[in-house]
C-alpha cells in the first residue's frame, strides 16, 4: 500500500485529495494545524478512531514554519508521496499578512524538500507543489499565440501571495534538477466546489444567493465584478495532482478548464439556479444587480420552497411586474430600509440584491486569466467532468441544502 502525506488536508483541496486517495487504497496522513476551535470540518467523515485496527487515515498537528515539526513527521510517515497543499491561500489577505505568507507558502516548500533531502528520501518521496495561475498575474501580453497561458508562459505575480507562490515554484523546479528529486508543480487555476472558503468569490456568491434566495440575506456585497476568472471544480483538480506523480518524468503541467468568466456573469448564472434573473445598472462603484424577475417553477424546484409559503412574501409584486418595477425602480434603498426595518429580507421583484464595495478591490488586480490545458490532456490524459454550468449548480445545491 502506497504512503501518502498531505499538508493543508483540513481545506478545500486536501479533503477531496484525501478522499481520492483513500479510494484508491493509500494509507492517508495528513498535517493539520492546531486551533482554539475545530478546522476539521471538511475531512470529519474521514476520521477513523485510532483504537480500532486497520486505521488507514492519520492525523498528525504540524505547522509549515516549522522545520523540526517537519522533519520528524516525515521521518515517522516515510512516505511515497508528498502533496503540499498547505498555504494561507487568500490574495486579498496576503496583502495584510504578507511576511507569514512569504514564510508558509514560499519558505514552507523549501522546508518539506529540504527534509525530504536530510532524510536521503530522495529516491523514494515524489513531492507535488501546490503552484497556481496567479504567477501569470494577468498580463496579456504573456498569453501564448492561441489566447491561454501555458507551462511556457512568463510569470508576473501581482500579490504577496503570488509572489511566495512563485518562490515555491522555483524551489521545487532547481531541487528536481539539482537533487534529481521527483518534484513538479501543478499550476493550477482557479478550482471550486460546495467545500471553497467562504471568502472566495464564487462562494461567497452562491451562499449569498442561496440566502438571499431563502430571505436570510438581502445584499450581495463585491469588489470587481469586471475579474475573469478560469473556474474548474476542485473535484476534477485533485485527480490532475495525483497523476502528475504517477506520470515516469517529474514535469510541470498547467490544469485549467479552457475557458474564463467574468465575476458579474458568475452572480447571474448563480441567481438563475433559484430562477431570479438579475438586471444590472450603473457603472463602477455604483453598479447595482436588480432582482429583473422571478421564475416561479424553477424558485421552487430549487429552495423547496413555495413562493406564496415565504413569510411577508408580496406575491403580488411578483405577478404585477410592471408596477412593481416602476415604483421600486424609483426607490430601492427606501424599500430595501423600509423592508429591513421590519425585519423581513423575503426576496421581492425590484430589490437591489448586489452591490459594490471597494472595500473589497485589491491593490494590485489579476484582471483575466484562462488557461491551456493541453498538455495535462495529452500526457496525463486528465478530463474534467464538471463544466462551469455543473459547478455552479453543485456549489448551489450545496448551499441551499445547508440554509435549508
Ligand atoms: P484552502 O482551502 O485555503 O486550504 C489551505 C490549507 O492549508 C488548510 O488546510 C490550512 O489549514 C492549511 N494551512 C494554512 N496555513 C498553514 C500553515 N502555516 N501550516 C500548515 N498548513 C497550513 O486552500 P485550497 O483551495 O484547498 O488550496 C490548496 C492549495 O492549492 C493551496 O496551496 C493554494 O494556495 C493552492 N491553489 C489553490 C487554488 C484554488 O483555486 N483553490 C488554485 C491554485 C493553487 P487550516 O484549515 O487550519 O486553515
Ligand atoms: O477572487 C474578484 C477578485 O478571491 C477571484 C485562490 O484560490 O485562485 C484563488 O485566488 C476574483 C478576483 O480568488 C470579490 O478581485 C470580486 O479578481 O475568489 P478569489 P483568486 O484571488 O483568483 C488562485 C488560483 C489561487 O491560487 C488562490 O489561492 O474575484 N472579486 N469581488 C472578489 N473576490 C473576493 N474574494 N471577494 C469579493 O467580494
Amino acid at each position: 500500500m502506497k504512503i501518502a502525506l498531505i499538508t493543508g488536508i483540513t481545506g478545500q483541496d486536501g479533503s477531496y485529495l484525501a478522499e481520492l486517495l483513500l479510494e484508491k487504497g493509500y494509507i492517508v496522513h495528513g498535517i493539520k494545524r492546531r486551533a482554539s476551535s475545530f478546522n476539521t470540518q471538511r475531512i470529519d467523515h474521514l476520521y477513523q478512531d485510532p483504537h480500532e485496527g486497520h486505521v488507514n487515515f492519520h492525523l498528525h498537528y504540524g505547522d509549515l514554519t516549522d522545520s523540526t515539526n517537519i522533519i520528524r513527521i516525515i521521518q515517522e510517515v516515510q512516505p511515497d508521496e508528498i502533496y503540499n497543499l498547505g498555504a494561507m491561500s487568500h490574495v486579498k489577505v496576503s496583502f495584510d499578512s504578507p511576511e507569514y505568507v512569504a514564510n508558509v507558502d514560499g519558505i514552507g516548500a523549501l522546508r518539506l524538500l529540504e527534509a525530504v533531502r536530510i532524510l536521503k528520501l530522495e529516491n523514494k518521496t515524489r513531492i507535488y507543489q501546490a503552484s497556481t495561475s496567479e504567477l501569470y498575474g494577468g498580463m496579456p501580453e504573456n498569453k501564448n499565440e492561441k489566447g491561454f497561458y501555458d507551462e511556457n508562459s512568463p510569470f508576473y505575480p501581482r500579490s504577496p501571495y503570488g509572489v511566495a507562490k512563485i518562490y515555491g515554484f522555483w524551489i521545487t523546479k532547481n531541487y528536481r534538477e539539482a537533487y534529481n528529486m521527483f518534484a513538479c508543480n501543478g499550476i493550477l487555476f482557479n478550482h471550486e466546489s460546495p467545500r471553497r472558503g467562504e471568502t472566495f468569490v464564487t462562494r461567497k456568491i452562491t451562499m449569498a444567493a442561496a440566502a438571499i434566495a431563502l430571505g436570510k440575506q438581502d445584499c450581495l456585497y463585491l469588489g470587481n465584478l469586471d475579474a475573469q476568472r478560469d473556474w474548474g471544480h476542485a473535484k476534477d483538480y485533485v485527480k490532475a495532482m495525483w497523476l502528475i506523480l504517477q506520470q515516469e518524468k517529474p514535469e510541470d503541467y498547467v490544469i485549467a478548464t479552457g475557458q474564463t468568466t467574468k465575476v458579474r456573469d458568475f452572480v447571474q448564472m448563480a441567481f438563475a439556479h433559484v430562477g431570479f434573473h438579475i438586471r444590472w445598472e450603473g457603472t463602477g462603484v455604483d453598479e447595482i444587480g436588480i432582482l429583473d424577475s422571478i421564475d416561479e417553477q424553477r424558485y421552487e424546484a430549487a429552495t423547496g420552497v413555495t413562493l406564496s409559503e415565504v413569510e411577508g412574501l408580496n406575491v403580488n409584486a411578483l405577478n404585477v411586474k410592471t408596477l412593481n418595477e416602476t415604483s421600486i425602480n424609483a426607490e430601492p434603498l427606501t424599500l430595501n430600509a423600509e423592508r429591513l426595518t421590519l425585519n423581513d429580507l423575503t426576496p421581492n421583484v425590484g430589490d437591489v440584491v448586489v452591490r459594490v464595495d471597494p472595500r473589497y478591490f485589491r491593490p494590485t488586480e489579476v484582471d483575466l486569466l484562462i488557461g491551456d490545458p493541453t498538455k495535462a490532456k495529452t500526457q496525463l490524459g486528465w478530463e474534467p467532468e464538471y463544466d462551469l454550468q455543473g459547478l455552479v449548480e453543485d456549489m448551489m445545491r450545496g448551499d441551499l441544502s445547508l440554509l435549508n
